[in-house]
């Protein structure tokens, strides 16, 4: 195991990215707030249905935040928990089977561990049983402080709807939670209305449904569009509360929400095909970062969730060399374009590459696929070194010195 992780170890030096310095340390000690938004895929942002905008918020949010619009999910089996994984962890999570379950007693050096030892408060807001996805196990090895999970909220069958709490009501007690909360606070919220098969009463429907022959894409479009709701009550909420001003606002899609199951009534809401170019295309998700006081703009640098660890960290202030992890900050101008998705499917400023063919990302066109090859080989180092990782629990043997605590 040793002169695995020596190996590994040379690789995440050999391609440590140094922080943006204009944005280093830009949000020291300040609170951040992550928004796990259910299923919620990048192809809704400025879209409409009959006329109407699907996010209207969030168009008008990202016009105030940086935008990244060409990042993707990295998820596998474990879904939302995957998702959660990456996000913390910068290590991507397995090919088969959720890391949630099966390795939930590993060694870690997620967030919440490196955030505890720099003062902050961290917590885990979600309004479902809180063994779902073996969380409350999980989050203990990742160092949260606190999960706020079923019992933590009022639920009611008025104020439910599909898999459990509706958005809005979540977000409307989980800012009580918060005002209550040591400071600064590391919070992230998982939502949950927009989860398939996307069911919502009629009150909540704000737009026309889509009109083709499958329900699922039809209704998702209202379901995102209560979401996008919701985070507007959240923003306002969090004004109310005096917590707006000194929070940076992280929000990202937590995986697709339309398998290729649906491609018939996709292909006619996009009006293209959906080929494996556009399916591998439509894995992005939004990542919206709202810092106060800053403009931003939409970035359209590649990357995926594994990158959001060290941009999160640089943000506050916080160094990540040494770190093993296999992201890189999103903001620094001297990362590379690369999106490596937990099928071996990547996705570069050049080059797609999905089923065993390599593609032009601009043109969607099919080319050789030597010019593919030195991603391949990344790609697949990558995802072999961060199994790795994980099957041997090498966390355990690795970098105690440059831990803090
Ligand atoms: C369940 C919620 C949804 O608690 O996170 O899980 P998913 O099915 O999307 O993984
Ligand atoms: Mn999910």
């Amino acid at each position: 195991d040793g002169s695995k992780l020596a190996d590994i170890e040379n690789y995440v030096r050999a391609n440590y990215i140094p922080p943006s310095e204009e944005m280093f340390g830009i949000a020291q000690n300040k609170n951040i707030i992550l928004i796990s938004m259910e299923s919620m895929q990048n192809f809704v942002i400025g879209a409409k249905v009959n006329d109407e905008d699907i996010t209207p918020f969030l168009n008008k949010f990202i016009e105030e935040s940086f935008y990244f619009d060409q990042f993707y999910h990295q998820t596998g089996q474990g879904k939302t928990s995957d998702s959660e994984f990456i996000v913390d962890n910068s290590l991507y999570p397995l090919s088969r089977g959720a890391v949630f379950f099966t390795h939930s007693a590993n060694e870690f050096y997620a967030i919440p561990e490196v955030l505890d030892n720099h003062g902050y408060f961290t917590a885990s807001l979600h309004a479902n049983n809180k063994s779902f996805w073996n969380r409350d196990i999980m989050y203990n090895s990742l160092g949260y402080d606190r999960f706020f999970s079923y019992t933590d909220y009022e639920i009611t069958k008025e104020n439910s709807v599909g898999w459990g709490l509706k958005d809005v009501e979540f977000f409307r007690q989980s800012v009580q939670h918060l005002k209550d909360a040591p400071k600064p606070f590391y919070a992230k919220f998982i939502t949950l209305t927009n989860h398939f098969p996307f069911e919502l009463e009629e009150q909540d429907r704000l737009i026309k449904p889509f009109n083709s022959n499958d329900k699922t894409v039809n209704q998702y479009f209202l379901t995102v569009r209560y979401l996008d709701e919701s985070l507007k009550t959240f923003i306002s909420e969090l004004k109310n509360a005096g917590l707006y001003e000194n929070s940076i606002i992280i929000l990202y899609g937590d995986h697709y929400g339309i398998s290729e199951n649906h491609n018939k009534a996709m292909k006619e809401f996009l009006s293209e095909d959906i080929t494996p170019f556009v399916s591998t295309q439509l894995q992005r998700v939004p990542l919206i970062v709202h810092i106060p006081g800053m403009k931003g703009e939409t970035i359209s640098s590649i990357g995926g969730q594994i990158d959001l660890k060290p941009t999160i960290l640089h943000l506050l202030g916080i160094e990540t060399k040494g770190d093993m992890q296999f992201g890189s900050d999103l903001f620094s101008q001297e990362r590379m374009d690369i999106a490596v998705l937990r099928n071996g499917s990547f996705i570069t400023k050049d080059y797609l590459f999905t089923r065993n063919t390599c593609y032009s990302n601009e043109t969607g066109e099919q080319v050789e696929k030597v010019l593919c090859e030195p991603y391949i080989e990344k790609a697949k180092i990558e995802l072999e070194y961060s199994d790795q990782i994980i099957y041997g629990d090498l966390l355990r043997f690795y970098g105690q010195p440059l831990r803090t605590k």
